[in-house]
C-alpha cells in the first residue's frame, strides 16, 4: 500500500517514539515445530553411552544368547564412578544397554530369569539399572535406556508371545527406575540365536513384526518427557556409526523406506539419508550422533591402547554437536564394572579442551547491531544473541529475509571459532547464511554454511577482528537467531 504523501513527514517525525516503546507480535512458525520433549532433549546436546553385559565378560560385540547369567560378574561395579566420569566430562546424561542382542537383563526383570537375579553378583540380589538410575540422579545426569528389540536367548523370538514380552519390559523399565529422557531402540538383526535352545536362523518382518507403532505409543504413554531414538522415532539415526553428521544437517526429517520395503521403521528406512535429515521435512526428528570411544561398543583389554584422544574427540563434538546433531558417545565399563583409566584420561583430556575453547565468549561485552529488528522491539533486539539466554532471540520484520546483524567488540579480538543457534520453537527457518569479520575498515568472510538450525559450530583459521557479522545470505522467512558466540581454539592457528 502507498502511504499518501502528506502523512509521510507526521510518520518520520512519529518514528523514534514508535521504536523505543514498540511491541511487535513474535514471527509466525515455520515448518514442522519440536515438542516439549525435543526442545528438553536439545538442551543436552552430549551425553554418554553404557555398553554393559555378559559381552563385557566373554568379550564379544554380539552375544548369542547362550551365555550363563553366571558370567555376568563384576568384581567392584562402581556406578557412582562411572557416572561422576561423564559428568565431569560435560555429559547431560547416560544411557544404559538394559537388554542387549544376548537377551541377558540388567535388571532382576518379572518376564525372564536370564538376567542380573540368576548372576552371582550382589548375590542375585543386584539391580544394574537401579543403581545407574540412582547414580545418575546423584550426578546431575539424565538417565535413558537401551532396549534391544531383537532378542537372541528368548525361545518365543519370532512368535507374537514374544512382543508381548518385549511391551512387558518396556513398561517394567518405564514405571519402575524414575523419569527416563531417552528410549532406544536398534534396528540390527542378525538373525541367529539361541532362542531357548533352538539354536536357529529366525526371520522376521522388520516392517510389521515388532509393531512399532504400538511401541511408540506406549513410551509417550508412559514417559511422555522422554525423546524415541531410532532409524525412526523423536530422534533420528544419523546413519552411521562413526561419529559424523552429515553437512549440512537439517533437524527436520522424511524417513524413506529402504530398497525392498514398504514402511519406514527401525530396521527397515533409508538410514543413510540420516545424515542430512531433510529440508522442510515432514516431521521435527533431528539426528544423534552414536559412536564409541574405543573401536567395539563393549569393554574389551585388547582396546586398552585403541581409546580416542581427546583431540579425537573434539573433533567428534564439531562433527555432530557442531552441525545440529547431538553426540551419544559410548564409553564403556570394564570387568571391574568401572571406566577403565585410559578412558578415564582421554575424556579429562577433552574436558580440559572443550574448556579452553568455550569457557571465554569473545562477543560478551559487545555492542551489537542488527539491519532490522521486529517492529522495532527491545523484545526482538540484536542484543538477544549475546544474553546467553536460549529463550529469547533476535528477528527482524516479516520482509526482511536476508538481514545482518554486526557484533562490535570493544577492542580488536582474536577467535577461530564461531557457535551459532536458531531459536527451535519457531522451527529451522534459514536456508544458507554466512559470518564475515573486519579486518583494517575491510570484511572478509570467516565461515559460510547452509543449515544453522539447534548449533552450528565452525572452525577454521585465526583472524584478529574489530567486528563480525552475520549474514543471513538466504531463507523463505525472517530470522529468529538466539545465540551467536564468538571463541579462540588456542591449541589451532
Ligand atoms: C548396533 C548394535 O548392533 C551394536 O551392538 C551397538 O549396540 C550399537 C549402538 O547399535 O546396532
Amino acid at each position: 500500500m502507498k502511504m499518501p504523501l502528506s502523512l509521510a513527514p507526521i510518520c518520520i517525525l512519529l518514528l523514534p517514539a514508535i521504536i523505543s516503546s514498540a511491541e511487535a507480535a513474535p514471527p509466525a512458525p515455520y515448518g514442522v515445530l519440536p515438542e516439549a520433549r525435543h526442545l528438553a532433549w536439545h538442551d543436552l546436546e552430549f551425553y554418554g553411552f553404557v555398553h554393559f553385559t555378559t559381552n563385557t565378560f566373554t568379550d564379544k560385540e554380539w552375544g548369542y544368547g547362550d551365555e550363563a547369567p553366571s558370567v555376568f560378574n563384576p568384581t567392584d561395579f562402581d556406578a557412582d564412578q562411572i557416572a561422576s566420569t561423564f559428568s565431569a566430562a560435560g555429559m547431560k546424561g547416560l544411557i544404559l544397554t538394559c537388554k542387549h542382542h544376548d537377551g541377558f537383563c540388567l535388571w532382576p526383570s518379572a518376564y525372564t530369569k536370564h538376567d542380573v537375579a540368576a548372576s552371582a553378583w550382589r548375590d542375585g540380589k543386584g539391580d544394574v539399572v537401579r543403581e545407574f538410575a540412582d547414580a545418575c540422579a546423584r550426578h546431575g545426569l539424565k538417565f535413558g535406556v537401551y532396549l534391544s528389540p531383537w532378542d537372541r536367548n528368548h525361545a518365543e523370538y519370532g512368535q507374537e508371545g514374544y512382543v508381548t514380552y518385549y511391551r512387558n519390559q518396556i513398561r517394567e523399565l518405564l514405571t519402575h527406575y524414575g523419569p527416563v529422557f531417552e528410549v532406544w531402540f536398534d534396528g540390527a538383526n542378525g538373525g541367529d540365536g539361541y532362542y531357548g535352545g533352538a539354536r536357529e536362523e529366525r526371520k522376521i518382518d522388520r516392517s510389521t513384526y515388532y509393531g512399532w507403532e504400538a511401541n511408540w505409543a506406549l513410551v509417550h504413554e508412559l514417559a511422555p518427557q522422554a525423546v524415541i531414538f531410532g532409524d525412526v522415532g523423536d530422534v533420528r539415526w544419523i546413519g552411521n556409526e562413526s561419529g559424523r553428521a552429515g553437512d549440512p544437517c537439517w533437524a527436520t526429517y522424511t524417513p524413506v523406506p529402504a530398497d525392498g520395503e514398504t514402511k519406514a521403521v527401525p530396521g527397515t528406512a533409508k538410514y543413510q539419508l540420516g545424515e542430512t535429515g531433510t529440508r522442510n521435512g515432514q516431521f521435527w526428528m533431528p539426528g544423534e550422533v552414536d559412536v564409541s570411544i574405543r573401536p567395539g561398543w563393549f569393554y574389551h583389554e585388547k582396546e586398552n591402547g585403541r581409546v580416542r584422544t581427546p583431540e579425537n574427540l573434539v573433533n567428534l563434538y564439531f562433527g555432530s554437536v557442531g552441525k545440529g546433531a547431538s553426540l551419544l558417545l559410548n564409553v564403556p565399563p570394564d570387568r571391574r564394572g568401572q571406566i577403565h583409566e585410559a578412558d578415564v584420561a582421554a575424556l579429562q583430556g577433552f574436558r580440559k579442551r572443550m574448556d579452553a575453547i568455550f569457557a571465554v565468549d569473545l562477543a560478551q561485552g559487545a555492542r551489537v547491531e542488527a539491519s532490522n529488528v521486529r517492529g522495532g522491539a527491545a523484545e526482538f533486539s540484536s542484543e538477544r544473541v549475546i544474553d546467553g539466554d536460549r529463550g529469547t532471540y533476535w528477528s527482524t520484520d516479516d520482509g526482511e529475509t536476508t538481514p545482518t546483524l554486526t557484533i562490535h567488540f570493544q577492542k580488536a579480538q582474536t577467535f577461530n571459532v564461531v557457535s551459532l543457534r536458531e531459536y527451535l520453537p519457531l522451527g529451522q527457518r534459514i536456508d544458507d547464511w554466512a559470518l564475515d569479520a573486519l579486518r583494517d575498515g575491510a570484511w572478509s568472510t570467516f565461515a559460510e554454511g547452509t543449515a544453522m538450525g539447534p548449533r552450528r559450530l565452525w572452525r577454521g583459521d585465526r583472524v584478529t577482528a574489530d567486528a563480525v557479522r552475520l549474514r543471513i545470505v538466504k531463507s523463505p522467512v525472517c530470522p529468529a537467531i538466539s545465540e551467536i558466540a564468538v571463541h579462540l581454539d588456542p591449541a589451532q592457528r
